[in-house]
């Protein structure tokens, strides 16, 4: 498990080469933007469960047939554990935001997921559209211009939904 700085020195380690300009650049400009990153996980965490709820909410009125007998997701037991998954990609989506690395991530949450869905049964293409539905939350959430100080938080906005894309894409 990485953090940003972390994976640029196991980078400049591997090849035995100095830290170069444009990765001291990058990384400093990412301390420079440090307190907007903080503020987009405290905003994602402390709205966790609402962002999961809707989410999976959203997911089963466009796919009845989950919850419906035969669904993966029928029984309350199956349904526990869907809304319990999409909380856990969440939370290490969270934390790749706070680390500014995807390696928590792919390493502690992706890696073998599809095989485990596969196993399981669970159509690992609704739980991509769970993911891309949080994604939606979770950026409408950490953007929102009011009762913060305004910035430009594009560069961090796309690095967030690409982590929310990773986890879709591991198991779609
Ligand atoms: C991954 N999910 C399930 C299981 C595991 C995971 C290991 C089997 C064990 C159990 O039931 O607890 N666990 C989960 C995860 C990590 C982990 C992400 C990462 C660290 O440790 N079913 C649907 C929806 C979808 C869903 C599309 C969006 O129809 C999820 C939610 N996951 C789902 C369901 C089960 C499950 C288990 C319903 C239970 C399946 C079953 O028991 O038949």
């Amino acid at each position: 498990m990485f953090d940003a700085f972390a994976k640029v020195v196991s980078q400049a380690d591997a090849r035995g080469e100095y830290l170069s300009s444009a990765q001291l650049d990058a990384l400093s400009a990412m301390v420079a933007d440090s307190n907007k990153r903080m503020d987009a996980v405290n905003r994602i965490t402390s709205n966790a469960s609402a962002i999961v709820t809707n989410a999976a909410r959203a997911l089963f009125a466009e796919q009845p047939s989950l919850i419906a007998p035969g669904g993966n997701a029928y029984t309350s037991r199956r349904n526990a554990a869907c809304l319990r998954d999409m909380e856990i990609i969440l939370r290490y989506v969270t934390y790749a935001v706070f680390t500014g690395d995807a390696s928590v991530l792919d390493d502690r949450c992706l890696n073998g997921l599809r095989e485990t869905y596969v196993a399981l049964g669970t159509p690992g293409a609704s739980v991509a559209i769970g993911v891309q539905k949080m994604k939606e939350a979770a950026l409408a959430i950490a953007n929102d211009s009011n009762g913060i100080t305004s910035g430009d938080c594009s560069n961090l906005m796309a690095e967030i939904s690409g982590y929310f894309d990773r986890a879709a894409a591991a198991v779609a």
